[in-house]
């Protein structure tokens, strides 16, 4: 189970193609599913296709939404964010934040949940950057999720990229992407796993597994570093191959 965001490619960015390529080879013969906090469009602009037709499953929006054979939708899930809520993530946009620039789509309706940006999701690479560097430095969003989670008990809301926070109801995390995913053994690569990330509520459930690796990861680099160094090495010797591309 691979992340997407920060896991197999930068943010909000394509896989570059000598990764594309690599793991395109890798997936051969293994139980490949994707695990992803943006939608299916977005991560499609991200993932090549030969990659999306040769997994095992799609998750979107968090498992909110699932996919196999590339395109084929097997469910999707929905919500509906309370008056409440979508009233307070308008009085920090519009009021309370101290970061003024805005470049629009704020409130992003996706399946199962709602992702919140206070710069927007329009930002451009350079605008993006901008307000990452801000928020690391002021926690805005680290502030905002907390105030969700403390005031909105029903809602968990988490840090999945650079610029947003993805809000759903309790459980509708990616943990609930194991219900659908029968293994003898779990592998997770995620860039977010810690608590308070989007990956965590996955990573924690896999924990409870007789039989799991977990591995949290820097950045797309760092991934492609470890499939070669941890296992196509074994997927050389076990094939033979002379020239194998992890060599
Ligand atoms: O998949 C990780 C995250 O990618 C994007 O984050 P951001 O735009 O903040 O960099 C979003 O699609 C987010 O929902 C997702 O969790």
């Amino acid at each position: 189970m691979f992340d997407v965001d920060g896991t197999l490619s930068p943010p909000r960015q394509q896989m570059t193609s000598q990764f594309s390529d690599f793991f395109f080879n890798w997936m051969t013969d293994k139980k490949v599913y994707l695990v992803s906090g943006s939608d299916i469009s977005k991560l499609r602009q991200q993932v090549p296709d030969n990659i999306l037709n040769k997994t095992s499953g799609i998750f979107a929006s968090s498992g909110n939404s699932f996919y196999i054979n590339g395109n084929e939708l097997q469910y999707s899930k929905s919500f509906s964010p309370t008056r409440e809520l979508l009233d307070y993530l308008n009085d920090h946009l519009n009021h309370k934040s101290k970061y003024k620039l805005r470049f629009g789509s704020h409130i992003e309706s996706r399946p199962g949940m709602i992702n919140f940006s206070v710069v927007g999701r329009n930002a451009n690479k350079e605008q993006r950057n901008d307000y990452h560097l801000w928020d690391m430095q002021n926690k805005e969003r680290d502030q905002i999720a907390k105030h969700i989670r403390d005031n909105f008990p029903s809602i968990e809301a988490v840090l999945g990229g650079e610029i947003s926070i993805d809000i759903y109801p309790k459980g509708n995390d990616k943990s609930q992407v194991l219900e659908y995913i029968d293994a003898d053994s779990y592998v997770f690569f995620g860039d977010k796993m810690k608590p308070g990330g989007n990956d965590h509520s996955l990573a924690k459930e896999l924990e409870q597994k007789t039989n799991f690796s977990l591995y949290g990861v820097t950045d797309f680099e760092n991934t492609w570093k470890i499939l070669k160094s941890i296992y196509s090495e074994v997927d050389c010797n076990n094939k033979g191959c002379e020239s194998c591309e992890c060599r």
